[in-house]
């Protein structure tokens, strides 16, 4: 069901050749880019109009409105189940109390007496979240998603999620809900890159946002990419993945279960186990078989999950191997399940999160650790973080020097405006001199 690639002895290789041998899933952004471009000039033309004809192509509904009314959003709240709603509001209390310390405050460097630099920052004035609808449907993405913007002071969010059919063409009431309980009113009915271009572009009923966040498919990471550049984003997500570090001490029942946890969102879905105890990578294939018979996605996204390039069993040598193998493929989940986890852990630098020993498995950051679980994919991990308040924030620098201050320096800007050969640069601080620029 899962392959192996056996990295014992000199199969491990020692420089950015380890890279490749890891297994990673096909996920062609650039190829679905094409297929997005028509739909976002749409979008950019034609506005809610060519929202709604694409709500009813591709979701199977008519809407009236794309703009969710506001009781669609308080009745959901009403009807829904209250230990769904428990859950929902500990999952956002925990994720507030992490996020709220992200927050970052303004400081000043007296660079020389009467210069400073002051560092700051500002949230994004407007961001429009994703939710995605039909195969996902996840109300914890839009926690994840809010709650740093929100903690980040983001003054104007809003929400897009598909038209569902079987909902009237309102997104899926556990979002509504969700929403509700954020404080979200702003919520859209579109979906995929319609709701990625919506924001983008802005339409009569949605005005453009600065920033699109939020999980997706190929297609909303293609128009993440398709706007680079006009409006940030948070990372083009791809398929999600975990990756195990385990030795002998790992219990086979619990590394084959979170394996399984992450196959099931999506065929493309990565699991990685990378150990250097073979009677571990024998007992976990072992439990891998009716563990995924005793749960519910099996053939159309567990199977192939597993089954597919993305997934291996990768066997090392040892720990500090296995340290070099995870940290080359720079999983957007990582457990370490070894002797000594906490100190193993230390020693990752690559890795969207980081769940340490038995008791924190992927499944619980998911939900309700408190971290993002929004992440970076695709090897991502070695250059960027999940979202966080930061995502949402700007960091504006504010000069301010007095006359002696810019005087001091005045002669080592000219000098390097000089070797630049861009004279005018010089003259502007000689101008403040009487062109007569002290120290030269
Ligand atoms: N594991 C996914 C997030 C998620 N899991 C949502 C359950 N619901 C990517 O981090
Ligand atoms: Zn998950």
């Amino acid at each position: 069901m899962i392959s192996r690639i056996d990295l014992r002895g000199d199969a491990l290789p020692k420089g950015p050749a380890l890279r490749d041998l890891l297994p990673r899933a096909d996920f062609d952004v650039s190829a679905a880019l094409e297929k997005v471009r028509p739909i976002c000039e749409a979008v950019h033309h034609r506005g809610d109009a060519a929202l709604i004809d694409f709500a009813e192509k591709f979701d199977g509904v008519r809407l009236t409105s794309v703009r969710v009314p506001a009781e669609a959003l308080t009745d959901a709240l009403d009807q829904l189940d209250p230990a769904v709603r428990a859950a929902l509001e500990e999952s956002i209390r925990r994720a507030r109390l992490v996020h709220r310390e992200q927050r970052r405050t303004t400081h000043t460097t007296e660079v020389v007496p009467g210069g400073t630099v002051t560092e700051k920052w500002v949230p994004v004035e407007r961001v429009g979240l994703y939710a995605p609808g039909g195969r996902s449907v996840y109300p914890s993405s839009v926690i994840m998603n809010v709650v740093p913007a929100q903690e980040a002071g983001v003054p104007s969010i809003a929400l897009a999620s598909p038209a569902q059919a079987e909902f009237d063409g309102l997104p899926h009431p556990t979002i509504l809900a969700a929403c509700a309980l954020l404080g979200v009113d702003e919520v859209y009915a579109a979906g995929g890159a319609t709701a990625v271009a919506m924001f983008a572009y802005g339409t009569e009923s949605c005005p453009p946002a600065n920033m699109v966040t939020g999980p997706g498919n190929i297609w909303v990471a293609a128009a993440k990419r398709y706007f680079t550049g006009l409006i940030g984003i948070d990372s083009e997500a791809g398929p999600t993945e975990i990756a195990v570090l385990a030795d002998d001490t790992a219990d086979p029942a619990h590394v084959a279960a979170d394996l399984i946890s992450q196959a099931e969102h999506d065929p493309l879905a990565a699991a990685v186990l990378v150990t250097d105890s073979v009677a571990l990578a024998d007992a976990v294939e072992k439990e891998l078989g009716p563990q995924v018979e005793a749960t519910k996605h099996i053939e159309d996204r567990i199977r192939p999950a597993l089954a597919g390039r993305q997934s291996a069993i990768v066997l090392v040598d040892g720990v500090d191997e296995g340290l070099r193998v995870v940290n080359a493929y720079g999983a957007e989940h990582l457990e370490i399940q070894t002797a000594d986890a906490t100190a193993v852990a230390e020693r990752v630098v690559n890795a969207g999160a980081v769940f340490i020993g038995p008791w924190a498995p992927v499944s619980l950051g998911d939900y309700a650790a408190g971290s993002n679980h929004v992440l970076p994919t695709g090897g991502c991990a070695c250059h960027s973080s999940g979202l966080s308040v930061q995502s949402f924030l700007r960091g504006i620098h504010i000069v301010d020097y007095t006359r002696d201050a810019l005087a001091d320096v005045a002669h080592h800007v000219v000098t390097l405006a000089e070797a630049e050969d861009l004279p005018a640069h010089g003259a502007a601080i000689k101008a403040r001199f009487d062109w007569k620029v002290p120290g030269q």
